[in-house]
């Protein structure tokens, strides 16, 4: 997840003033995919950054404030692989109910896709459905089609390359 990173840290410079100076209002979802924007010119991050924000804005309230941007930078950057690979399956369970199905899973390397634009893969990567195949052929353990937190956590740790693709490109 270097880029992320990456990203982060120099929305914080760039922003910082911004962020400071418009503390209450936070950071807008239009502004969030603005600044994704500078980063993916080549792409269409508009929906990987919709995915984010939504992680980030914790309270739901279509902001991210000051605090959640703090939370989620340290959490991204600082934090220890149990505390990332929680954050990352909180990016990919959309709907919250503590499992990653196979949609949910092809919703981000989709978006992902869509993100880095056109890049040379393997043959057996090039497409979303066929990274989302090999997902879950390692980490599905118990093959009923959903990833817990567990079998996530367990999966990636034995690929980190996993975790690392949602930086494809970036790493
Ligand atoms: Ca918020
Ligand atoms: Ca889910
Ligand atoms: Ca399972």
């Amino acid at each position: 997840m270097t880029w992320y990173y990456l990203l982060l840290a120099k929305e914080i410079k760039l922003e910082n003033n911004v962020i400071l100076a418009k503390k209450k209002e936070g950071i807008s979802y239009m502004g969030f995919i603005k600044i994704y924007k500078q980063f993916f010119p080549q792409g269409d991050p508009s929906k990987f950054a919709s995915l984010v924000f939504r992680v980030f804005d914790e309270n739901n309230d279509g902001s991210i404030e000051f605090e959640e941007f703090i939370r989620a930078l340290s959490i991204t950057s600082r934090g220890n692989l149990d505390e990332k690979l929680h954050w990352a399956f909180r990016l990919y369970d959309v709907d919250n109910d503590g499992y990653i199905t196979r949609d949910e899973m092809y919703n981000i390397v989709d978006a992902i896709y869509q993100m880095v634009g056109q890049q040379p893969q393997t043959e057996d990567e090039n497409t979303p459905q066929k990274r989302v195949d090999k997902i879950f052929d390692q980490m599905d353990k118990n093959h009923d089609d959903r990833l817990t937190l567990e079998e996530f956590r367990e999966g990636s740790k034995a690929d980190p390359r996993i975790v690392q693709a949602l930086s494809l490109g970036g790493d």
